[in-house]
């Protein structure tokens, strides 16, 4: 059998899945894509799509028009299975593994001699050997001679899925190392970067280590802004001075970390480890305590003029992306509702999230503009449009966005994450 005339069958039709499944279709793999949500399989197999990532509208219409993809709510029989469903915080700040062992039980009724079980869903290390392995044991397989078993972490940027699902290098650790050269198979066919095979166990730290390093690196970039502030120099120059450094690459700060994994992978470790994983732990409270921060800056510029209005711009995770998950701008605004403060919010990538349809509505009668996520759009904002709107020019830029000079002489006053202030006066 030629790669190209197996059946796939992709199990979770989300920000992975999705680009997967359909990258796999259009290179003439027969995808079965499966999905709990009745809503998501009936939006893909009317060749759309239910999440914003550049590009991927195109692809599933091609996938579903050309007949190589179509979704269903549950698997069906398959050469090769491909797990990316996702593995969330568990309420005591582990991993929860629920959504995989249920794609994985549902797979087991299907499962033929001969076939591979990918897992790319971020797991904690262990997952494979500890969860998996015995789960097809059960069924009466042996595992890497009956049925093959392989961790492909997926290591994408949302807003470059599809790009990066090419290009980037792939680890892939195998139950063995046939395991691992059968799924190598599978992903030769369309990653144009390296393909390095390893073990399962040792793919699954790799990629909780990667973005625990992301987590850690940007708790320090954060925990110097903290510091810049106190000690009376600006971050942002303090970074562009210290990244000439050839060996240096200092992070950004902000608002907080959110995502679907770089605030939660490392509590994976941290769960496995926790005696030892403390500069991992530490990392993250940082990381957890800005939106804490930013909220009380913010009512202390309020109540400086005696403001009861904010107008939050963004509240995506990032910039230029629709993803929510896990958004530390959601956590500023419900700090600052709680303390009784109206908040406004525009997110031209959210819509559905707005309360103002544009930047013009939002800001109108409000005493504070608090940007919070890096959005292109936010760029171009014109204070000459903005300030005569509003009931207070105040403005407080928690991502370094904004030409601070172009905005004080539009008559604002500027507050900018990590570089210290002047007070406030009231006017
Ligand atoms: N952030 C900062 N400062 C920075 C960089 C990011 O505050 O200097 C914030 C962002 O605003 C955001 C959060 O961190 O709130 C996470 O953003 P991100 O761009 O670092 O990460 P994700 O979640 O979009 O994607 C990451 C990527 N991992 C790494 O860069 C190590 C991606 O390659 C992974 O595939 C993805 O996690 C994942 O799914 O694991």
């Amino acid at each position: 059998m030629t790669q190209k005339s197996k059946r796939v069958c992709v199990l979770g039709l989300g920000y992975i899945g999705l680009p997967t499944a359909s990258i796999l279709a259009t290179n003439g793999f027969e995808v079965i894509g499966v999905d709990i949500a009745p809503g998501v399989v009936e939006t893909i197999n009317r060749g759309e799509v239910h999440i914003e990532e550049p590009g991927l509208r195109t692809l599933v219409a091609a996938a579903c028009t050309g007949g190589r993809l179509r979704a269903q709510q549950a698997p069906c029989s398959a050469d090769v299975f491909i797990i990316a469903v996702p593995t969330p915080l568990s309420s005591t700040k582990g991993a929860d593994l629920s959504h995989v062992t249920a794609a994985m039980h549902s797979i087991l009724p299907h499962l033929q001699p001969g076939n591979l079980v990918i897992l790319e869903s971020t797991s904690p290390p262990g997952t494979c050997r500890d969860l998996l392995a015995p789960m097809i044991e059960s069924a009466g397989f042996r595992v890497g001679t009956d049925v093959f078993l392989a961790h492909c972490p997926e290591r994408v940027l949302p807003g470059k899925i599809l790009k990066e699902l090419i290009e980037n290098d792939r680890i892939i650790g195998g139950w063995n190392p046939q395991s691992a050269e059968i799924a190598r198979e599978i992903y030769a066919t369309f990653v144009e970067g390296d393909i390095v095979l390893t073990d399962a166990t040792t793919a699954e730290m790799v990629k909780i280590l990667e973005n625990t390093y992301r987590d850690v690196n940007i708790a320090l970039a954060n925990e110097a802004a903290v510091l810049c502030e106190n000690i009376g120099v600006n971050f942002w120059e303090v970074v562009t001075l210290a990244n000439r450094h050839p060996r240096v690459h200092l992070h950004a700060a902000g608002p907080g970390v959110g995502g679907h994994c770089i605030p939660v992978d490392p509590w994976f470790l941290v769960e496995k480890c926790p005696e030892e994983a403390r500069l991992i732990r530490t990392a993250r409270e940082r990381n957890d305590s800005m939106p804490q921060r930013v909220a009380r800056e913010t009512l202390a510029l309020l109540s400086n003029v005696g403001g009861t209005t904010v107008a939050a711009f963004g509240i995506a995770f990032k910039g230029n992306v629709d993803d929510l998950r896990e958004s530390p701008a959601l956590t500023v605004i419900h700090l600052l509702r709680t303390q009784g403060i109206e908040v406004r919010i525009f997110d031209p990538h959210i819509p559905k999230h707005s309360t103002a349809t544009n930047a013009l509505d939002a800001v109108r009668e409000a005493d504070c503009l608090l940007i919070l996520t890096d959005h292109d759009a936010f760029k171009e904002l014109d204070p000459k449009a903005l300030g005569p709107v509003m009931r207070r020019r105040i403005v407080y830029d928690t991502r370094h966005i904004l030409e601070a000079e172009i905005w004080r002489a539009a008559g604002f006053y500027v507050r900018v994450l990590g570089i210290p202030s002047d007070s406030l006066t009231v006017d």
